[in-house]
């Protein structure tokens, strides 16, 4: 039974998805789901994933939704070979436990705000980008920003000297801040997490998976 993955590939949260089945080198179908016409908010999609978003993922007969919950699915299922939740060690995996809340919980607030406000909101709604939410989110994200700065000047990833799923759920909003707002270059400001993006957006599975999230205005 093929695994099916409902969304978009154009969406960060199908994308976390489809990064870690990449990862782990598994055979996968993207069913599209068209947020344009409101097929989410409808049967059969709101049967996959109550909150009427993308995306879910059906395995069999288990049917999944939340992103972050997927791809933990996924590794523990399908990826003992790669152990991206590094849980043959308790220690490691509690690290990354932390560093994938951390994402969850710090980074992806103010980088969903900018990319909304620069991208979703002026494709998708017709809407212009203000610039006072834009300046505080700016700031919250330096602030993370340095935080993980101060962190992969002493381990190479997030968790450890290891990539992992902690490193992983950054990618898709990543690349949108980078190629669809004007603050990718706060990335850049710090070298030690320019240099942790670097090595994380060029792995194989990453570039197949950021290559097909852009958008045509
Ligand atoms: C968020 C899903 C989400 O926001 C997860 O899976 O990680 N915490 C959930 N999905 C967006 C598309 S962004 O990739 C979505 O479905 N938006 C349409 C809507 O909310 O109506």
């Amino acid at each position: 039974m093929v695994l099916k993955v409902f969304g978009s590939p154009v969406s960060t949260c199908t994308g976390r998805v489809l990064a870690c089945m990449e990862e782990l080198g598994l055979k996968y179908e993207l069913v599209p789901v068209d947020l344009s016409t409101g097929e989410h908010k409808r049967p059969p999609h709101i049967d996959r994933n109550p909150f009427g978003q993308i995306p879910a993922l059906q395995d069999g007969d288990l049917v999944l939704f939340e992103s972050r919950v997927i791809t933990r699915y996924l590794v523990r299922k399908y990826g003992k070979a790669t152990d991206l939740l590094k849980e043959n060690s308790f220690i490691d995996s509690v690290a990354v436990d932390q560093w994938m809340e951390a994402e969850s919980q710090h980074f992806n607030g103010p980088v969903s705000a900018l990319v909304f406000q620069h991208l979703f909101l002026p494709i998708f709604f017709g809407g212009k980008t203000d610039e006072k939410v834009v300046a505080a989110e700016v700031e919250k994200l330096g602030k993370v920003l340095a935080v993980y700065e101060a962190k992969l000047s002493k381990t190479q990833f997030l968790a450890g000297d290891f990539y992992s799923l902690a490193d992983l759920h950054h990618l898709s909003y990543g690349h949108y801040l980078i190629t669809s707002t004007p603050h990718g270059s706060l990335i850049n400001s710090y070298p030690h997490v320019k240099a942790w993006w670097d090595a994380i957006s060029s792995r194989p599975a990453s570039k197949k998976v950021l290559g097909q999230m852009s958008f045509t205005r």
